[in-house]
């Protein structure tokens, strides 16, 4: 039996589902006995630091937990499980950590770097546990704006390292209590691996050092490849996977049906997808809390497949048929708790920032912002639908706009790449650069970025838009629509500083398998996972 601590917020169902998976039982805590009675507890911590510590201390459970540490009883900290375990955060100044270990926790400051560092790292270990038994320089998951750094006080206690612009503590053990600031539960195999070490009490520590080799390599950041899965009810009522000709996803009147979701992510997690996203295409449609066969999908989904899953669609607030409302955050709490790491936000980010350019007043309305501030800026995506727009001259418009290779229909030099809503159907007077600045500015933790133009296009990416939104915002982007090719992959990464691309028709077709993509990569010494 082992229990999580959970403090509601975030998503826990991936920790329990991974633990499940490796046969174990979960006991959730729902009293500071809980905590006391508990054989290996395991704390995901979630949300930001100052409002975990508030959590804890709310909950009664800051003192049982203290003293569990202290007494060396079996403990696993992941992500802010690691970080309250120190004295405290530059993320919330005022709340004090558990003060486990010496040491404050700090915002990552190469400027630049893009922040949170998203995705696929590696880790160097600095002793020889029973905990990475096993683990041969995979990758693993990682998704944080802030990390703790080695320092003489807080070297006694460093498991592992990983370098992000800088190094920086990624593990974390004393005798039996550990922490680790990647997500073992959504790194696929070799993080489950770690996990069930972990789970089996194999986490003795033989050696307070590791090989002088090992310690001394440095890890790197892999670029992504994701998995995109656009889904809607088809005429006969099925829930299936589609794909559009620039957001078209009609052929001879039929909604093309390209598989059914579930499957087709456990076969994308198969063969090696770093993370996978669905886009329910009809939710600016209907309100998401009644979709259930939507939710179901994704519940199904987190049972087995241990990479990041994001969900967008019909993100925003509704008052539904029989009155009742419901907030932005309400709709996402709902498909946090179904399974989902991220939720991306297309349609009504573009309100947000229309309605924020207008009153210049960051209120903490908006989707964006009360989604973030109660889960994180991580977990907050925007996806953009932009469609180009060609002018003579930047005289033409007051949008951003950028020289471009490929004139428009009169010869046109220059565009500019108008957002839409409601799946491509309506452009607004704002631009795509505006957009994205914006939406960071209210906490949005990454960018989606697709093209009209180049969707389901197999042309490649628009890696003039790409390079423009990338230089201009500091979280990182995901490339998106139109990738056809190997070739397409390795020009986005070498080309733009896109941190991640995604695909949906190569994928589903079968074309090319996210295998060969890696493949191809690997061998234009592009670091993957
Ligand atoms: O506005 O918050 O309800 O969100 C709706 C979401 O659904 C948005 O993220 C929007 O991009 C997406 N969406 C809406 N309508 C469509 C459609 O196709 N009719 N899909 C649609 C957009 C975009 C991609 C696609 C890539 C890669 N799909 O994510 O998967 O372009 O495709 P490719 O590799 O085959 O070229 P809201």
């Amino acid at each position: 039996m082992i229990t999580v601590l959970d403090y509601g917020a975030g998503n826990v169902r991936s920790v329990r589902n991974a633990i499940r998976k490796l046969g174990y039982e979960v006991k959730h805590v729902t009293s500071p006995d809980d905590i006391e009675q508990a054989e290996k507890l395991i704390f995901p911590g979630v949300g930001s630091f100052g409002n975990a510590m508030e959590r804890l201390h709310q909950l009664e459970y800051l003192e049982p937990l203290k003293q569990y540490i202290q007494a060396d009883r079996p403990f696993l900290g992941i992500c802010l499980g690691l970080q309250t375990l120190f004295e405290g955060s530059e993320e919330s100044p005022g709340e004090a950590g558990l003060g486990i270990i010496k040491g404050r926790v700090r915002r990552f400051d190469d400027i630049a770097l893009s922040v949170p560092q998203i995705g696929w790292n590696g880790i160097v270990a600095q002793k020889t546990s029973g905990l990475l038994h096993g683990y041969e320089q995979g990758k693993l998951y990682f998704v944080h704006s802030y990390r703790a750094i080695p320092e003489a006080e807080n070297q006694n206690w460093i498991l592992s390292t990983t370098h992000y612009g800088s190094e920086f503590i990624s593990g974390v053990q004393q005798g039996r209590v550990a922490a680790f600031q990647f997500h073992p539960e959504k790194s696929g195999a070799v993080g489950l691996s770690i996990l069930e070490n972990f789970l089996k009490g194999n986490d003795k520590i033989t050696k307070e050092s590791a090989p002088r080799a090992e310690q001394q390599r440095e890890t790197k950041l892999a670029k992504r490849i994701i998995a995109c899965l656009d889904v809607r009810a088809n005429d006969a009522g099925d829930l299936v996977v589609t794909k559009g000709d620039q957001y078209d996803v009609r052929e001879k009147g039929e909604v093309r049906n390209l598989g059914m979701p579930v499957e087709l992510a456990g076969r994308y997690y198969k063969e090696g997808a770093d993370e996978i996203t669905f886009l329910n295409i009809t939710g600016f449609r209907d309100c998401p809390m009644k979709d259930q066969p939507m939710l179901e999908v994704l519940r199904r989904t987190s049972e087995n497949v241990f990479v990041p899953l994001t969900i967008g669609g019909g993100i925003r607030e509704y008052t539904a048929s029989d009155g009742k409302h419901y907030s932005a955050l309400d709709v996402a709490s709902e498909y946090f708790r179904s399974g989902a790491d991220k939720i991306s936000i297309g349609s009504d980010a573009v309100y947000a920032v229309e309605e924020y350019l207008q009153t210049g007043d960051k209120n903490g309305t908006s989707s964006i912002e009360q989604i973030a501030m109660v889960y994180g800026n991580q977990a907050v995506v925007v996806s953009i639908d932009p469609r180009r727009v060609w002018v003579a001259s930047p005289k033409d418009t007051h949008h951003n706009t950028i020289k471009t290779s490929t004139p428009g229909p009169h010869g046109e030099e220059y565009c500019w790449y108008q957002c839409t809503v409601r799946g491509g159907r309506e452009g607004r007077n704002i631009d795509a650069l505006e957009l994205a600045q914006t939406v960071e500015k209210l906490g949005a933790g990454e960018i989606l970025l697709n093209c009209i133009d180049r969707d389901g296009t197999n042309n490649g990416f628009d890696l003039e838009l790409i390079h423009h939104i990338r230089e201009g915002v500091s979280i990182p982007v995901i490339a998106s629509s139109g990738a056809g090719a190997v070739e397409h992959f390795s020009e986005v990464f070498s080309e733009t500083n896109a941190e991640a691309a995604l695909a949906a028709g190569i994928f589903h077709r079968r074309e090319i398998p996210i295998s060969t993509v890696k493949e191809h990569l690997q061998k234009n010494n592009i670091e993957i996972r």
